[in-house]
């Protein structure tokens, strides 16, 4: 089995610093928090920015200072920036960080409820943003909620606008989208070891998801992502004290397992990210 990339979503776009006061914010703290979960193990760290109220933004001197921050703080880690960002985003402003040529960057492949708001990506705004990302010789990582956004996938790679190999993240637990329930994820599996052989797949489980399928993931040679977008809670009533903690916990599946933990490097070697 390959090691196990693990990915940290240190800060997301909904998680409130009222719920979760290690929610990392500014670009100072972000950029300990990021170091913190890749000390732990993590060899990704998936980024969106807040504004100075804590408020999700698109804005774009917000993203640079981040990566630099994150970048001076932990130079061989992987960003992958989102495009998702927050609900009711336009398409140009969650494009506009690519100008930065991040190592990776979310293609969401498709449209759904997001709790009680819309998350749109029309089929024509995933092939533009597909575009943009690879012509800015960035590597996507295709974030997909639902059976259909799958076959979409499919039908992208066949058509050429995707391209091999793939790195999928299965998000489970989205109220809008499919549960955390583990028959979803053999079933998106099989679907999707049924179409290409040379495959890379991650689970995030939001909330109490967050676990049981990180395990399952390592079981069975996937890759896993936890933090403070997708879950908040170590345990059951129990706040996490950093995005390290979340990724620590992992990391002991993983050895309880016998799966190596994958570095920063052996990660590009995986993805095949070129070194910046
Ligand atoms: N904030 C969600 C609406 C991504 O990062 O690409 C979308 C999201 C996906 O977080
Ligand atoms: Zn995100």
């Amino acid at each position: 089995m390959h090691p196990l990339i693990i990915t940290c979503a240190i800060t997301g776009a909904e998680t409130l610093k009222s719920k979760q006061p290690a929610l990392p914010i500014t670009p100072e703290e972000q950029a300990q928090s990021a170091k913190e979960a890749c000390d732990a193990g993590a060899s990704i760290i998936h980024l969106h920015v807040r504004d100075e109220s804590g408020n999700p933004t698109q804005d774009l001197n917000r993203f640079e200072e981040s990566i630099q921050a994150i970048r001076s703080a932990v130079p061989d880690v992987i960003l992958q920036i989102s495009t998702g960002g927050a609900v009711g985003e336009s398409l140009q402003a969650r494009m506009q960080p690519l100008s930065f040529k991040p190592e990776m960057a979310t293609l969401n492949m498709g449209s759904m409820n997001f709790g009680d708001a819309l998350f749109l990506n029309s089929l024509p705004d995933i092939k533009e943003m597909a575009s943009q990302i690879y012509s800015n010789q960035i590597v996507p990582e295709l974030e997909v909620y639902d059976l259909g956004m799958l076959e979409t996938t499919f039908k992208l790679l066949d058509q050429g606008i995707l391209k091999n190999p793939l790195f999928l993240q299965f998000v489970l637990g989205v109220p809008g989208g499919v549960s955390g329930d583990p028959d979803h994820l053999d079933y998106f599996l099989k679907y999707a070891q049924s179409k290409v052989s040379d495959l890379h797949w991650a689970v995030a489980g939001i909330g109490r998801y967050e676990f049981p399928l990180a395990k399952l993931a390592i079981q069975k040679g996937g890759h896993v992502r936890v933090g403070f977008e997708d879950n908040i809670y170590l345990e059951k009533g129990v706040l996490a004290k950093s995005n390290a903690q979340l990724v620590d916990k992992v990391v002991g599946y993983a050895k309880e397992q016998g799966r190596a933990v994958a570095t920063c490097a052996k990660a590009r070697e995986l993805l095949q990210i070129q070194n910046s």
